[in-house]
């Protein structure tokens, strides 16, 4: 007998979880989920720096940028997780060895390499306009534009040793983007001017408390725990998914969050018979039957 209650039914998964390399990277794990197995449909982002606490340099975001891109177009990923390598930090946001003057600068030897930007705004809008879920696996220090990166994922699983902070006025820099006014979106102003005025760090329950993740697990569940969030969100409409977190994003991103939801509903218009009768149309020389189905109320 058909289950009456299946909208109720969460994905039962066991481990362990295999995962598949996507790819060669230097300074990030890049993987998807393996066919056939309770990680399928996921794509994992590991910050793979440990010895700095996965502080990020350019090469790191440019790497992060190309593979959430390739998630983003991947028709086989319908969520992504981002995460950092070992048990002590999520990420301590830009490498601090080596800011420049007015950005974040490599070196080859005495030489500076590439342009002297911060290339991780560019990686936050993608997180912001990727249509797919983004959950931040926060296991261990989420400080600094590492705590940003997180505040920006759709959603944050904590593990319980995880601790959050933005440093930003303790080491002369801030982010005054979706690092202030997203946060004080989800924790409220009050709590987001604390966070940055006395540059306090926060345990995983403080975080919880103020709506600043979505749940705490023990680290050893970490892993277990976003593929079984992923599972639930992957069994759900992915179009509905895409239209929601689009909705979400246009109530702060003014002119940009329109046109991703306008951009959407082009889309949606177009999978309709009434948008492809203009095409077929055009290609048969002959005017378009628009309102085959009447006027909707
Ligand atoms: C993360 C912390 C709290 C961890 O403490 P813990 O566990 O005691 O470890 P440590 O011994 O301190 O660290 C271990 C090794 O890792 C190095 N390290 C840690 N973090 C960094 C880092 N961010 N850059 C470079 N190295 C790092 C340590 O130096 C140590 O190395 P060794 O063993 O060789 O001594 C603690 O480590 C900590 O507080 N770290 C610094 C956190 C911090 O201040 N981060 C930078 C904050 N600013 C930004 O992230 C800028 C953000 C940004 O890019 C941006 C974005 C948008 C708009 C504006 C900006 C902007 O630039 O302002």
């Amino acid at each position: 007998m058909a289950d009456k209650h299946h909208f109720t039914h969460r994905p039962s998964i066991s481990g362990p979880f295999t995962w598949e390399s996507a790819g060669d990277f230097e300074d990030i794990v890049y993987e998807k989920g393996t066919p056939e197995t309770d990680t399928a449909g996921i794509a994992r982002i590991t910050i793979n720096r440990p010895e700095v606490r996965n502080a990020f340099r350019p090469t790191t975001v440019t790497e992060m940028i190309r593979a959430i891109d390739d998630a983003r177009d991947d028709p086989s990923v319908g969520c992504v997780v981002l995460t950092g390598a070992g048990d002590k930090a999520f990420c301590s946001g830009g490498d601090q060895r080596i800011r420049g003057e007015h950005g974040y600068v490599e070196m080859e030897g005495d030489a500076p390499t590439g342009m002297q930007r911060l290339n991780v705004l560019d990686f936050q809008t993608r997180i912001r306009t990727i249509p797919k879920p983004v959950i931040a696996a926060v296991n261990g220090w989420a400080v600094g534009g590492g705590h940003v990166l997180h505040v920006v994922c759709d959603l944050t699983i904590a593990s319980d040793n995880a601790r959050f902070m933005q440093t930003g006025p303790k080491v002369g820099s801030f982010d005054a983007g979706y690092g202030t006014t997203h946060l004080a979106r989800i924790v409220g102003q009050k709590k987001a001017r604390e966070i940055w005025f006395l540059a306090r760090d926060y345990s995983a329950q403080e975080a919880i408390d103020m709506g600043l993740v979505n749940t705490v697990v023990p680290l050893a569940e970490l892993e277990r725990e976003y593929v079984q969030w992923s599972r639930e969100i992957l069994q759900n409409s992915n179009i509905a998914i895409r239209m929601l977190k689009a909705a979400a994003n246009a109530d702060e991103d003014g002119g940009a969050g329109l046109q991703q939801l306008a951009g959407y509903a082009t889309m949606l218009f177009y999978m309709t018979e009434e948008g492809q009768e203009g095409k077929k149309a055009y290609a048969e020389k002959r005017k378009p039957n628009f309102d085959a189905d009447g006027y909707r109320p």
